[in-house]
């Protein structure tokens, strides 16, 4: 970067999310949602329109908007970058599309050492829209902290292996167990591109990361140690050196969430399967992040705070505790819902 050594805005050093996320003691319980930016917001409907999901991802004036939607609404914590977590390997050049409804689909799928070389590493001359759209939001954001994140290898390999969404993952553990010279040069150049791709968001002004591993809970604890936790170590250890607190997510990982701390994370994201006062002793001298079950959104206003307070308590035992969701907003929650969960949390007296 040419434009000097960015200054950070002088409020985030008060910021309640970062203050959680280093295990510092925060004016309030921080509160931001997976998936905040997107498809239940009317006017990300709106800015989205005749436009694909893709095409938004590299147009960094609609990515600044639209990072900047649920912010403005919901006074949330922090802003998390609107990209996916396939949109690095788009941008390298491998075929794939996000269908509407479907999710990402990759057209050749990876499945040989050959495939596996053909994929570049990712460059900042790859990705000239996100460094412009993050540095722009910096500036918009002020005091509130930008989230960066990336797809962990496990999971971004599966959407490469599959050639798209999959319950089982059979095709990518099978490549995990039956060929395993080409699983792990499949994951070396995932962590390298997902490393890249943090480092890039987090020179241009990201305050902190996540680490999307989404579908590790697929994974048997010694089978995540042995082929795929090495890999996510190393981006979050790429991560540690710019500085940046770092999230490390996945679903379904009561049976992970030690290693997955273990692997380099300042704070553990739990699913909401998992009560946050079993995860916490898993997780160690970190924070956690979690975990309402994103379906008690869908419940009257008082009976989702009931569990909202429930869970704020529970998180008082961790080092710090960032409140979010157990997994992404799903598309038909009411945005009221989301308001009165933001006011409820930032109201919640912690004595
Ligand atoms: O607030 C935000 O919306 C932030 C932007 C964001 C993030 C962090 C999007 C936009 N995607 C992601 C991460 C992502 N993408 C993950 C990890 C988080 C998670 O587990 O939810 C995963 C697994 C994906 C892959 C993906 N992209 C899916 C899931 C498919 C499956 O396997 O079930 C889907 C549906 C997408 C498309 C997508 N990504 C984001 C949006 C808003 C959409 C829908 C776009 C559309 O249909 O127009």
């Amino acid at each position: 970067m040419t434009d000097a050594v960015r200054t950070p805005h002088p409020g985030l050093a008060e910021s309640p999310f970062l203050a959680a996320a280093r295990g510092e003691v925060p004016s309030h319980t921080p509160v931001w949602f997976m998936r905040q930016a997107g498809r239940s917001l009317p006017e990300y409907l709106k800015v989205r329109e005749g436009i694909g999901m893709l095409e938004s991802c590299m147009d960094a004036d609609l990515v600044t908007e639209i990072t900047l939607q649920p912010v403005r609404r919901y006074g949330v914590d922090a802003a998390i970058f609107f990209s996916d977590i396939v949109l690095p390997l788009k941008a390298v050049g491998v075929d794939l599309d996000i269908k509407p409804g479907v999710g990402p689909v990759v057209a050749s799928p990876v499945r040989t050492m050959a495939d596996v070389e053909a994929i570049p590493d990712l460059t900042d001359e790859h990705v000239p829209y996100i460094s412009q759209a993050v540095r722009q939001l910096v500036a918009e954001l002020g005091a509130t902290p930008l989230i960066g994140f990336a797809g962990a290898p496990f999971t971004v390999a599966s959407y490469l292996v599959e050639g798209g969404p999959s319950k089982e993952h059979a095709r990518t553990k099978a490549m995990m167990f039956g060929a395993p010279d080409v699983w792990d040069a499949l994951m070396r150049k995932i962590a390298g591109i997902a490393a890249a791709y943090l480092r890039i968001q987090a020179e241009a002004g990201a305050s902190a990361v996540q680490l999307f591993d989404s579908w590790a809970g697929a994974l048997t604890p010694a089978d995540y140690r042995a082929s795929v936790m090495p890999h996510s170590e190393r981006v979050l250890a790429e991560a540690g050196e710019l500085g940046v607190p770092r999230i490390h997510f996945g679903v379904g990982t009561s049976n992970l969430l030690g290693l997955m701390g273990e692997a380099g994370a300042d704070v553990v994201g739990v699913d909401w399967r998992t009560p946050l006062e079993h995860a916490i002793p898993l997780v160690g001298d970190r924070a956690v992040q979690g975990n309402l079950d994103p379906t008690l959104v869908f419940a009257p206003t008082e009976v989702m705070t009931a569990r909202a307070a429930e869970i704020i308590e529970a998180g008082r035992r961790a080092k710090g505790h960032i409140f979010n969701l157990g997994h992404g907003v799903i598309p038909s929650t009411d945005p009221g819902q989301l308001m009165a969960l933001t006011e409820f949390v930032h109201g919640y007296q912690l004595r």
